[in-house]
Order: structure tokens, then C-alpha cells, then sequence
């Protein structure tokens, strides 16, 4: 397998190092892909999320044939709420708070089945799950003193919400140095216009927090 790959990418083509990049899943979490989760309870259509699932599929069975490093997350709190600010929990008027009994258990609590990852996405034993408080990966969590261990400088980045953790997590990395290639059809938003907007929020201005490009462009440079 070689070990450089050219991603078709907007708003230009990049080079990426396969040993030095990740694939970093945001959220993919029955919270916010399931009737009853988190998601729902602040009054969004979960369904809007659904088309994200078969191409970060397809790039996960790539990225684990490879052996590419890959990474989940999730957003949750602990059982006590001590993690979650009380501008969080009290904001708004979901029809459940976050730590109130839902179908799927306390809603965005760790540990419960809301808060796992979806089945069709289910991490590895040997893949790593960053659980995280806020919306961006790298806020009160371990995943840059991992990143810096495995030496990685590229991310691919997909899951939801794109203008929420996926585009939070993207600014966090390329602050921090390192190179975003956010998967478009791997990205899903509950508002089709903000998952277009946050994407072009990426790539506008040269490319402003990183790049974007379809999981089949992914997949071609992955071959
Ligand atoms: C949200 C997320 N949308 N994972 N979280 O609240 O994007």
C-alpha cells in the first residue's frame, strides 16, 4: 500500500501521509441519530442525519483494511452532571434535559444506550473513543495528547453535526495544526442548509480551517 495519497479536495488537492493521518468520527451516537436521543429533544428532524451513515461506513472498513488510526467520539456527561454547565443543561426548552429519563436512558449521559455509537459504526476494542463535554474534540479530553503520541498530523473528519462538533472539533485542530479534510457526504446536519453553509465555511478563503472532499475522493487516494 503506498503510503502518500492525493485527496481530490476542495478548494484545492492535498497531499496526505497515510501513517501520520487519522480518521476522527464525531458523535455518531444514537443521541443524536435516534428518535428519543438528545437530538430530538431539542425539537430536530433525526432523520436529516441518516445519510451520513453509508459513506462513513465505507471510509471506516478502508481506513481499518489500511490500518489508518481511528477515532470516535462522543459528547456526554457524567451521571452526576458535574461535566455539564448549567448553561447547557438549563438552555432552551427541550422536551427532555440533558440527565432526564428518556427511551434510551438519561439523555446525553455516558454509559447509557442513548450515548453509545450507533451499531452500524460500533468501534473496535482496539480503536479509540474520546468521550468529550462540549461540542469541540480537544475541549476537557485526551484526543491532542493522543494525536501527538500516535505523531499524527492529518485528520479526516466526519460525523454530525457539521456546523456543530464537526465544524467546532475542525476549528480546535486547525488551530492547533493540524490539517482538516472534512468528508461532505460523510457530514449531516438536522438543517440541510447549515451541513452546505458549514462545509463552505471550511474551504471558503483558501481553505480558511481546512479541506473539503467527498468520501469517494477519500476512498480513490486511500486505493
Ligand atoms: C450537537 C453535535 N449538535 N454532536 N452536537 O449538539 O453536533
Amino acid at each position: 500500500k503506498p503510503t502518500l495519497g492525493v485527496i481530490n479536495a476542495e478548494p484545492e488537492p492535498i497531499k496526505l501521509d497515510w501513517p501520520s493521518t487519522a480518521l476522527l468520527i464525531i458523535d455518531m451516537q444514537r443521541d443524536f441519530m435516534e428518535p428519543g436521543g438528545f437530538g430530538e429533544t431539542l425539537g430536530n428532524d433525526v432523520s436529516q442525519l441518516a445519510r451520513a451513515v453509508k459513506p462513513i461506513g465505507a471510509v471506516l472498513t478502508a481506513a481499518r483494511d489500511t490500518g489508518m488510526l481511528v477515532i470516535h467520539t462522543r459528547e456526554g456527561h457524567l451521571p452526576d452532571l458535574s461535566d455539564a454547565p448549567p448553561a447547557k443543561v438549563e438552555r432552551g426548552a427541550p422536551s427532555l434535559r440533558i440527565g432526564d429519563p428518556g427511551p434510551m436512558g438519561r439523555i446525553l449521559i455516558r454509559g447509557e444506550a442513548g450515548h453509545d455509537i450507533i451499531p452500524e459504526l460500533y468501534p473496535l476494542d482496539s480503536e479509540i473513543v474520546i468521550d468529550k463535554p462540549g461540542k469541540g474534540a480537544f475541549y476537557a479530553t485526551e484526543l491532542g495528547d493522543v494525536l501527538e503520541k500516535y505523531g499524527i498530523e492529518n485528520l479526516l473528519v466526519c460525523g454530525v453535526t457539521t456546523e456543530v462538533c464537526v465544524n467546532t472539533t475542525v476549528r480546535e485542530a486547525n488551530d492547533r495544526g493540524y490539517r482538516c479534510v472534512v468528508m461532505s457526504d460523510g457530514c449531516a446536519s438536522y438543517f440541510p442548509e447549515f451541513h452546505e453553509m458549514g462545509l463552505k465555511m471550511i474551504k471558503a478563503q483558501g481553505g480558511i480551517f481546512g479541506w473539503v472532499a467527498t468520501s469517494a475522493a477519500v476512498l480513490e487516494a486511500m486505493k
